[in-house]
C-alpha cells in the first residue's frame, strides 16, 4: 500500500487532480459517505478526512469506515458490470487530522504534516511526535507533507496559531517550499482556511511551484471551477474543496456540480 499510495499521490500526472475534504463535524457518516461516492463518480481522485475543531477518534473512524464501505459496494458493483470502470473506484481515503486526537486505523494514510508558519511547537512537531506510535502500529501510510497557511486562515489560521502569510509575500512563501523540499517532504499544502473569503494567490502559488518540485496542494475559498483552473494554472497539482460539497444533500446534484467543477478546472 506505502510504494503505492505514494506514488498515486505524489507522481506528477497532466492536469490537476481534485480531493474532497469531508469534515466528521459537519455531515453523520451517512451522508459523508454519500458525498464520497458523488465525487467519485463526478472525477475526484482522493477522500481527505479532518477538520481543524470538534474532530475525535470516534467521528472520524466512523465517517472512514462508512466512507470505505460505500465505495467497496460501488466497486463491487462495477465489477459485475461491464459498462463501468472499476480502475476508477480506487480512490485513496486519507486522514488530514486536527491533530492526534484524531485519527483511525481504517484510513489508507495520512497527511503526516509540520504546520510549517505556526508559532507554537504543538503544531510544529509535538502532536505530529503524539501520533507518530499510534499511526506506525496502525499501519497507516504517512505522506510528508509541508503545510502553510495564507490569508485569511480562518479557523485553521485561528487554531494553528500560525503568523499568516500576506497577500504578496512571495519570498517568504517561497522560502517555505524550499524549507518543505529540504525536509524531504512529498507535498506542499498552501492553506487560506476553509471557507475563506479569497483562495490562495495564483502568485502565491506560482512563487511555490517555481521553487520545489513538491506534489502542490492548494485549498481554501475555492467555490467552482474557474477559481480551480485558476489555481491549476498557477502550479497546483491538487486542488482540494471542503464546504462545496457541504451545500448538497443531493447526491445527483453534487455529482453534476463537481463533474462541471472539475471539468472546468483542467479546461
Ligand atoms: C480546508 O482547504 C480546505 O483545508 C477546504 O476549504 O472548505 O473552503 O473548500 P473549503
Amino acid at each position: 500500500m506505502s510504494e503505492w499510495l505514494r506514488d498515486y499521490v505524489c507522481r506528477p500526472r497532466i492536469g490537476t487532480r481534485h480531493a474532497i475534504l469531508i469534515d466528521p463535524a459537519d455531515q453523520t457518516p451517512d451522508v459523508a459517505a454519500k458525498r464520497c461516492v458523488a465525487a467519485v463518480s463526478a472525477g475526484s481522485s482522493m477522500i481527505l478526512v479532518g477538520g481543524s475543531t470538534d474532530t475525535d477518534m470516534e467521528n472520524v473512524h466512523n465517517t472512514i469506515l462508512a466512507i470505505k464501505e460505500a465505495l467497496e459496494l460501488v466497486t463491487w458493483a462495477s465489477s459485475q458490470d461491464s459498462e463501468l470502470e472499476e480502475e476508477g473506484w480506487n480512490v485513496p481515503v486519507v486522514l488530514f487530522p486536527q491533530g492526534a486526537a484524531a485519527l483511525s486505523p481504517a484510513a489508507d494514510g495520512i497527511t503526516f504534516m509540520m504546520l510549517m508558519n505556526s508559532t507554537t511547537p504543538r503544531f510544529l512537531i509535538e502532536e505530529q511526535v503524539e501520533g507518530a506510535p499510534y499511526i506506525r502500529q496502525a499501519g497507516i501510510v504517512p505522506l510528508p507533507m509541508g503545510y502553510v497557511i495564507c490569508a485569511p486562515g480562518g479557523r485553521a489560521g485561528e487554531v494553528g496559531q500560525a503568523k499568516l502569510i500576506e497577500s504578496g509575500e512571495t519570498e517568504r512563501v517561497s522560502a517555505y517550499a524550499m524549507t518543505a523540499e529540504s525536509y524531504g517532504f512529498g507535498m506542499f499544502y498552501l492553506e487560506a482556511g476553509s471557507g475563506a473569503s479569497h483562495p490562495v494567490e495564483p502568485d502565491l502559488i506560482r512563487a511555490a511551484r517555481d521553487s520545489c518540485d513538491l506534489t502542490l496542494v492548494v485549498g481554501g475559498g475555492i467555490r467552482d471551477g474557474s477559481t480551480a483552473k485558476r489555481a491549476a494554472q498557477a502550479g497546483a497539482d491538487w486542488i482540494i474543496t471542503g464546504n462545496l460539497a457541504e451545500e448538497f444533500d443531493d447526491a445527483d446534484e453534487l455529482q453534476r456540480v463537481l463533474t462541471k467543477f472539475i471539468t472546468e478546472m483542467n479546461s
